[in-house]
């Protein structure tokens, strides 16, 4: 048994859940008018409202007596010092070093990191205001309109999601384009309407081997060349964001435009380091510095607020409810705000790549489970689509809401209609619909008892279903610099409380390799037997039925 299973506090929260599971959030709302209050806390202009949950005050108690069992002070102490809690990896885990607004110092190896820091930071800038002003130029000295970031995973999830979060800040004459499927058909569509006299490629990639973005390097570096005739002037074409300087300086991209990254910046927590320059090529460099900003106040409030009015804690201790005890395998994420439509993306690979691990840091399996399986969709999106299972379903799926208080752009009609989505599926997801309220609803609909006691079962909702609602005043680089950062300690605390590496991805990094292998075999015709009989049957047919010159 682990020390997690075995401690007092887990036997307490056993206990207390068969007290609670029964009890419906619409009596504990009934029964205590201060939820509200109670339940939701602020941070500047971010407000959380956790009071839909199936808790009370005993509930909190004892999950918070688990966090403090668990030592989590001194590992948010540990983690923004720079200590090497990557240990499988033996890395510290510093991403929070990028965000700092003053000049303390952080020390890795005895070296303080934050002047190398701000000095990449400043080259990341002049080339995306050269690019912004037009003064970047081309091979025949045309300014740059198209900008292609080839990455995969960490090195192109945030970049996509946050400079389409941040669409209302870029610029309108200078496109971003993200390549990341190794699927000729990405670049190629990508590629077929650009012209590279005024196109600019980023080549994202921490390690600058991964096959994906690799290959589709070589095809933008091909596709210049045919067009231009020549490799004339492809530095002016060509830049890379890696911790691989030899290997893009062998690819053949100029000194001067290849950008550093650290190896104690994880691939999924990259976007505020240089494998952000898509973004601050997209929203200036001015609006990038306000998303560090943002960041930095949730990394402000995480390290000094009490654990109890700590917002990524009372997240991540939500969803240890859920999951451990409730045993809900999931969790839903719905932005009703249409520029985060890829943030359900981006946190899938945060929470899942970092939590999703069955082996504790001591090495041996876990008793209990670990990261659930993170989906979601823009609200309203999924309004029409499987909030069905979310009402009605024999899942319990708990899920987070996030919806801004005005728009950009704001057309009253539009964001008024959109909000009363928001309360009303929050407010119909907790309470349900009782059988009396459909008989009610029947029977003004003018059916008579016989036809409402057939429909009856299909029409009555449970509710008792957990929603967290985050709301903001709008969607501006700071507000989202503060989520995505709340989420990321949301994802710490957790892998604090479970006892594993949130930091290493050895799950990755197998894809990365069994890929190679496998390629090798795919060169000839050869009919292939090394492996199961599934794998080596796919194979063959597969070599049997391309076409010859595939
Ligand atoms: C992120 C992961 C992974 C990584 C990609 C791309 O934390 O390590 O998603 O970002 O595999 O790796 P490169 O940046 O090295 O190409």
């Amino acid at each position: 048994m682990s020390q997690l299973t075995h401690s007092d506090s887990w036997a307490e929260l056993i206990k207390h859940f068969e007290e609670i599971k029964d009890l419906h959030m619409r009596d504990l709302f009934a029964q205590d008018k201060s939820r509200f209050e109670k339940y939701s806390l602020k941070l500047n202009d971010i407000l959380y409202d956790f009071s839909k949950n199936r808790i009370t005050d005993k509930t909190l108690k004892l999950l918070l007596q688990l966090a403090k069992d668990a030592g989590l002070s001194e590992w948010i102490e540990k983690y923004f010092a720079g200590d090497r809690i990557n240990h499988t990896e033996n890395r510290p885990v510093l991403h929070t070093a990028l965000r700092i607004q003053e000049n303390t110092p952080v020390y890795v190896d005895d070296i303080d990191i934050i002047p190398e820091i701000r000095t990449e930071r400043e080259r990341v800038k002049h080339l995306a205001e050269k690019i912004r002003t037009r003064k970047w130029l081309g091979v025949t000295n045309q300014a740059i309109t198209d900008v292609v970031n080839i990455g995969i995973g960490g090195s192109h999830l945030g970049p996509l999601m946050v400079t389409e979060a941040l669409r209302a800040h870029a610029l309108h004459d200078l496109n971003i384009h993200f390549v990341s499927n190794i699927d000729e058909n990405h670049i190629n569509d990508t590629l077929e309407y650009l012209n590279p006299e005024t196109t600019f490629f980023i080549i994202a990639s921490k390690t600058f081997t991964t096959q994906d973005t690799m290959v589709n390097a070589e095809t933008a570096r091909q596709w210049y060349i045919n067009k231009i005739g020549s490799s004339e002037k492809i530095e002016r074409h060509f830049s890379a964001v890696t911790s691989n300087v030899k290997l893009a300086t062998e690819f053949g991209i100029a000194e001067d435009n290849i950008f550093k990254m650290w190896d104690w910046v994880g691939g999924r927590y990259s976007l505020w380091s240089a494998i952000g320059l898509s973004i601050v090529i997209a929203i200036g460099s001015e609006h990038f510095d306000d998303l560090l900003a943002g960041a930095y106040e949730a990394d402000l409030h995480f390290k000094n607020a009490p654990l109890e009015e700590n917002i990524p804690v009372m997240m991540a201790l939500l969803g240890i409810w859920y999951n451990n005890f409730f045993k809900a395998q999931s969790m839903a994420v719905l932005p009703y705000d249409q520029r985060l439509h890829r943030f359900p993306a981006y946190l899938q690979q945060a929470d899942m790549e970092s939590n999703g691990k069955y082996v504790d840091r001591e090495g041996h399996d876990v008793d209990y489970t670990t990261g659930p399986v993170i989906f979601g969709e823009i609200g309203i999106a999924a309004q029409h689509a499987f909030f069905q299972l979310l009402h009605q379903g024999t899942k319990l799926v708990p899920a987070d809401i996030l919806a801004p208080v005005y728009s950009f752009r704001c057309i009253a009609r539009h964001h008024r209609a959109l909000m009363s989505n928001v309360f009303a599926q929050t407010e119909a997801l907790m309470k349900g619909k009782t059988e009396d309220d459909v008989y009610k609803e029947l029977k003004l609909e003018g059916l008579d008892d016989e036809g409402i006691k057939k429909l009856m079962p299909y029409k009555v909702f449970p509710g008792n279903r957990p929603t967290s609602t985050f709301l903001f005043d709008t969607l501006d680089p700071k507000t989202l610099g503060t989520i995505i950062a709340l989420y990321e300690h949301k994802i710490f605390v957790q892998g604090i409380i479970w006892n594993i590496n949130s930091f290493d991805q050895w799950g990755v990094e197998l894809g990365k390799q069994l890929a190679k292998n496998i390629l090798n075999e795919l060169n000839d015709a050869e009919k292939i037997n090394s492996h199961d009989s599934s794998t080596n049957g796919l194979i063959n047919y597969y070599k049997q039925r391309r076409p010859k010159k595939q």
